[in-house]
């Protein structure tokens, strides 16, 4: 088993290196259509049969919209830094464009408090994947139209929270959105078209840049940036063609969204491969996109390996997976960062979102996740590698703090280091979320002797800070 020396990995880190736990709005808050807010389109794709594995939707979700302070207390608990969170644009501004929803703002000014009262730096996402769904209805993300709105709404977002948010994420992973969403159509909006997901994903870029413009000029003092879904690839073989695959896929994941944002330019070898696909950019667009950014977030989860006839099965090689059935694949972190630092001009980096599902049970009010812990622990040492190899790492945030709804998957796939039970909205900590505290605990403050983080002694739950 890996394990991190804290005291060690202390001296590589950064001043200021920020640990937190990450999660979203449309995966724990239900409430879906209380206090004003308006569907998005996960609620419309919710209903679409087959489209959710367990026929489930975001109605009560974990309930964070009720339970929030005693999320909030439990997130104290562990000790980060930072906990990233995202606001649902449906909830504050329900069609999108015109009306605000004054009980929707006042939610998320009130968690945002609530985190600054206990110490702990909001790290606010405006586009976690829950668009209105009355924007969809005059064509969401492939109309432009959805730009200018995106843009309004960060603005009004930020004119009553930015003085309080440390960090503003403008998307998090547009490629989930604009392939998932629009070309797979595995996820909302279901729409099945390259070129509407290659449009959808220029519309996303240019938002953001034109965002981030219209946020400075505000005056808003957060770091601005925007968060990316990354993963090293492999081909699956020497083939030619399964080597060509590679190259594309890796250039329709990485290089089509880290391209523009620094270099302003998409990927020619990609552009080339599109035919009638390739999106319309107006003039001044990848200049907009390539506004500079205060940072950049990565999304890690585990490696591709493609394969140019479509499948390939992980048996072949031989690592261990989650119940994603994701490779555990911790090197890749590392290649990945080392490799957008030597490719790219970076800003600071975050790790905005790392973790594992596997299969929990709660025994006697404990969940012994140790594969969880594990894969957590690995993945810290192999960002501390890339730190040591000079990347500018600035955070590290563990997906998730709970369970939650995991989208097409939805509450069969648990990801959290918290426990929900969804009848009785109950809270267990894991071990992993002891672990993580106490890893935490012991970076900061122990500064006795050093050894590795599975020696650390095990903390207690705390029953009171668990639910009842
Ligand atoms: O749950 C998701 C999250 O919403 C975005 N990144 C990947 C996670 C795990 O699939």
């Amino acid at each position: 088993m890996t394990t991190v020396d804290p005291l060690k990995a202390l001296k590589n880190f950064p001043e200021g290196f920020v640990w937190g736990v990450a999660t979203s709005s449309f995966q724990i808050e239900g409430a879906a259509a209380e206090d004003g807010k308006g569907p998005s389109i996960w609620d419309t794709f919710c209903r679409v049969p087959g489209a959710i594995a367990d026929a489930s939707n975001g109605n009560s979700a974990c309930d964070h919209y009720r339970l929030w302070e005693s999320d909030l207390d439990l997130i104290e608990y562990l000790g980060v830094d930072a906990y990233r969170f995202s606001v649902s644009w449906p909830r504050v501004r329900p069609s999108g464009s015109g009306a605000w929803n004054e009980k929707g703002l006042r939610f998320y000014e009130n968690l945002v408090d609530g985190l600054i009262k206990r110490g702990i730096k909001p790290y606010l996402t405006l586009n976690h994947w829950d668009l209105p769904d009355a924007l969809q209805q005059q064509g969401g993300w492939a109309h432009r139209d959805t730009v200018h709105h995106f843009v309004e709404y960060a603005q009004g977002v930020m004119a009553r929270l930015g003085d309080r948010v440390t960090a503003v994420t403008t998307h998090n992973e547009p490629w989930v959105m604009a392939t998932l969403g629009h070309e797979s159509g595995i996820f909302a909006p279901g729409i099945q078209s390259r070129a509407t997901a290659l449009q959808v994903a220029h519309h996303l870029l240019l938002s953001h840049g034109l965002a981030l413009q219209a946020l400075r000029a505000d005056g808003v003092r957060s770091k601005l940036g925007i968060v990316l879904n990354l993963s090293p690839m492999f081909p699956a073989s020497a083939a030619p063609e399964d080597i060509e695959k590679t190259r594309y896929e890796d250039g329709r994941l990485l290089r089509w969204y880290v391209d523009p944002l620094f270099r302003g330019a998409y990927p020619s070898d990609v552009l080339a491969r599109l035919g009638e696909d390739v999106p319309a950019v107006a003039a001044g667009d990848m200049e907009a996109i390539k506004t500079p950014m205060d940072f950049l977030g990565v999304n890690y989860y585990s490696r591709s390996v493609i394969s140019a006839s479509g499948s390939w099965d992980t048996k072949t090689g031989g690592l261990d997976v989650t119940d994603m059935g994701w490779e555990i694949y911790p090197e890749g972190l590392t290649e990945l960062l080392v490799r957008l630092h030597s490719e790219y001009k970076l800003p600071p980096v975050y790790i905005t979102e790392n973790g594992a599902a596997f299969k929990d049970q709660v025994e006697d009010g404990r969940v012994h996740d140790k594969q969880r812990t594990d894969y957590i622990a690995r993945h810290i040492s192999a960002m501390v590698e890339a730190v040591k190899l000079g990347v500018p790492m600035a955070g590290y945030m563990v997906w998730s703090l709970l369970d939650n709804f995991e989208w097409a998957c939805g509450y069969e796939k648990r990801f959290g280091i918290i426990h929900v039970d969804y009848q009785t909205q109950t809270r267990t900590l894991k071990d992993s979320a002891l672990w993580y505290r106490g890893f935490l605990h012991q970076l900061k403050h122990d500064k006795a002797k050093a050894g590795t983080v599975h020696q650390v002694p095990m903390i207690k739950p705390q029953p009171e800070l668990m639910g009842s």
